[in-house]
């Protein structure tokens, strides 16, 4: 049986990640900052937090990092932890960066000095391509990050692939293109969006106002995301892989897919307030995915507009008196 280690597990990606690595046989251990007052709701929602060891680390903390590695033993890292939302990133530069970075050359420093042969998968992200325009981002396409969030990824990606290339530790990164899920929080606009248009249907909101809905995004969904990490890990050499759907729409198309789904036409309840928008942003994403597809056999089977579909009748769903805590 072999042991994955999972930080961040209370997160979206770090739940259905479990789930996926239990359903396989793993021993699934998670961390988190605080494991004994964290609720771990998304874990809860898949019915499987009686299943995985919760242990306390702190990432930013070279002992407890080590320590976790002596105590779990993991075969497989997937570090999934920091700071996930790239305009809180605008507020809180210091806490993204090492919450990121700082956490991710923890890991790499304890693999090495423990010399085991532990694999680690690190969380990159799409956002540290910066504006694409008309291009589709492959592994080779420059980085040119637009936040402190993208900035933090972009280091830490760096590192990985530095620690691979100086010590030979099985280390890659995902970069992963945006990826959604009824886990995510209200934070991420795919969310908001879904959730409002399913309470205005309900008539318990009136409205929703949005930030920059001109901007373009590659959406897909998490549940088939976590899938490609796994694969990653079990090629014979380390590689970065980008994860995408290679279909890119706006916010607005988002907004007008949801409220018409729940029979809402989304001129009369949407606003714009431009205090939402980003100091800077990206206006368009889009990921090419070829390289997953050669040698994962991965390939995205859920796009737009599906992706907002099922995030609206999840949000329904969430709204049915008897589901309501
Ligand atoms: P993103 O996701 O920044 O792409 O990062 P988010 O859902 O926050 O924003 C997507 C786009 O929508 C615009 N937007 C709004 N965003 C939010 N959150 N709230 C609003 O009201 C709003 N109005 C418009 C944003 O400006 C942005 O352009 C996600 C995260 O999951 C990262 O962790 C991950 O690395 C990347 O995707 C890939």
């Amino acid at each position: 049986m072999k042991t994955a280690l999972i930080t961040g597990i209370s997160g979206q990606d770090g739940a259905y990640l479990a789930k996926l690595l239990l359903d396989k046989g793993y021993r699934v251990c998670g961390t988190s900052r605080d494991a004994e007052v964290r609720p771990f709701w998304n874990l809860e929602r898949l019915q499987i937090r009686d299943q995985i060891q919760l242990e306390s680390v702190a990432l930013n903390d070279f002992r407890s990092v080590l320590q976790v590695l002596f105590k779990v033993e993991p075969d497989e890292i997937y570090n999934l932890a920091g700071q996930s939302s790239v305009s809180l990133s605008f507020e809180q530069p210091v806490e993204t960066q090492e919450s990121i970075h700082l956490a991710t050359l923890n890991l790499l420093e304890a693999i090495r000095f423990t010399g085991k042969k532990i694999k680690l998968y690190n969380a990159g992200s799409s956002e540290c391509f910066g504006d694409l325009s008309d291009e589709s981002a492959t592994e080779v396409t420059p980085f040119r990050p637009r936040s402190p969030y993208a900035v933090a990824k972009a280091a830490a990606i760096w590192q990985v692939s530095n620690y691979r290339d100086a010590y030979g530790i099985f280390a890659c990164s995902g970069i992963l293109f945006n990826h959604e899920s009824p886990l995510r929080p209200e934070r991420f606009v795919t969310k908001k969006i879904a959730l409002a248009a399913a309470r205005i249907a309900r008539g318990i909101q009136k409205e929703l106002t949005l930030g920059n809905t001109a901007v373009w995004r590659d959406w897909g969904w998490a549940p088939e995301y976590v899938e490609a990490m796994h694969s990653m890990l079990q090629l014979n050499q380390p590689e970065d892989f980008v994860i995408a759907t290679g279909l890119s729409c706006s916010v607005q198309e988002f907004v007008e897919v949801a409220f018409r789904h729940v029979g809402l036409d989304a001129k009369r309840h949407v606003k714009v307030d431009k205090d939402l928008f980003r100091p800077s942003e990206i206006a368009a994403g889009r990921g090419d995915a070829s390289k997953a597809a050669k040698f994962l056999k991965w390939q995205a089977k859920t796009k737009m507009p599906e992706v907002a579909k099922l995030l609206v009748d999840a949000c329904v769903q969430e709204l049915e008196p008897k589901n309501r805590s």
